[in-house]
């Protein structure tokens, strides 16, 4: 049974839930919660930034550039029924529904720290699962060694894909072994609810140890190669955005500093805190990159 994001869990009550979750009590399921995922021993134990701050502070060009666009357009988004083309080198290539690639019955709950290139951050409790999941369901070839990813292409759909900010559609990519890293997953929900639209709805990337254009919203297609794929930040201006993407503070961006970030909903005496090493994930991802010069590979 699907419910409306708007129709479930409020926030008090799912913290209320967490606190239970925390002292070992049995976890409360069913359809008055909405979605509820496995607790994750990967989650950070930062206090997750409110409802109201994860789905009215967004990127998501193809409703508009502004921060509070994508809350306010992306009712035009139409999130079901969808599928993903699952392509390339794969032992089981097709079109997969979302039901099938992320059943519900599998989610976890991951509460990961999101830090956009733009330097501000978030906390953001999602629901999903690995992404290595997803693509063991297609069966990965042994000459594969990218993953690419594409959203939705639908200016109807988009109203902001009538414009030329980015070549649409949206594009991402990753190394194979970044893929099916365990902090990669696919998210289909967040606070317990439904993915709302202006998140990515229904199905989209997570990858909380890269700059939060890494990941991609509203997937509709991933497919397995043997070369790098091009990626839409690096089409537009690669001397900035890189393929890899890592957080590092100590590779700026041209135009800003990376050192720091501002913690959305700190307030304005909330101050700037450190950026760490990939995003405080270094003790789990920095060996995928050993020995790789990462001011080079940005
Ligand atoms: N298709 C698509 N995916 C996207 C974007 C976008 O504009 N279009 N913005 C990216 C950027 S820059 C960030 S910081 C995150 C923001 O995710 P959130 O709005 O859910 O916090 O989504 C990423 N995924
Ligand atoms: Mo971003």
């Amino acid at each position: 049974m699907k419910l409306k994001w708007s129709e479930v869990t409020p926030e008090a009550q799912y913290l209320n839930r967490r606190v239970f979750l925390a002292a070992g009590a049995a976890m409360i399921a069913g359809p008055a919660f909405g979605l509820t995922g496995k607790p994750s021993a990967l989650s950070t134990d930062e206090k997750p930034n409110s409802f109201d701050e994860i789905t009215n502070y967004n990127n998501f060009y193809e409703f508009g550039t502004g921060k509070t666009d994508p809350a306010q357009n992306a009712g035009s988004l139409k999130p079901q029924p969808w599928s993903v083309r699952i392509d390339g080198m794969v032992d089981r290539p097709g079109s997969y529904g979302v039901e099938d690639l992320v059943p519900e019955s599998a989610l976890e709950e991951r509460i990961y720290r999101l830090r956009c290139v733009e330097a501000w951050s978030m906390i953001i409790p999602w629901l999903g699962v690995p992404l290595s999941s997803v693509l063991n369901k297609a069966g990965v070839q042994s000459g594969a060694k990218y993953v690419a990813f594409q959203t939705l292409l639908d200016p109807e759909q988009m109203p902001g894909q009538s414009y030329r900010i980015i070549d649409w559609p949206y594009r991402e990519g990753l190394r194979l072994d970044e893929a099916m890293h365990p902090l990669a997953i696919l998210a289909t929900g967040l606070y317990g609810k439904v993915l709302p639209n202006q998140n990515g709805a229904p199905i989209r990337l997570v990858v909380p140890w890269k700059y939060g254009f890494k990941s991609i919203k509203s997937i509709v297609s991933i497919t397995l190669t043997d070369q790098e794929p091009q990626t839409s930040w690096q089409m537009l201006q690669a001397n900035e955005y890189g393929f890899y993407a890592n957080v590092n503070p100590q590779v700026d961006h041209p135009r800003w500093s990376q050192a720091t970030e501002r913690r959305i909903g700190a307030g304005l005496f909330g101050g700037r805190q450190e950026t760490l090493m990939f995003n405080g994930y270094g003790d789990q991802v920095a060996s995928l990159y050993a020995g790789m010069d990462l001011k080079k590979f940005y």
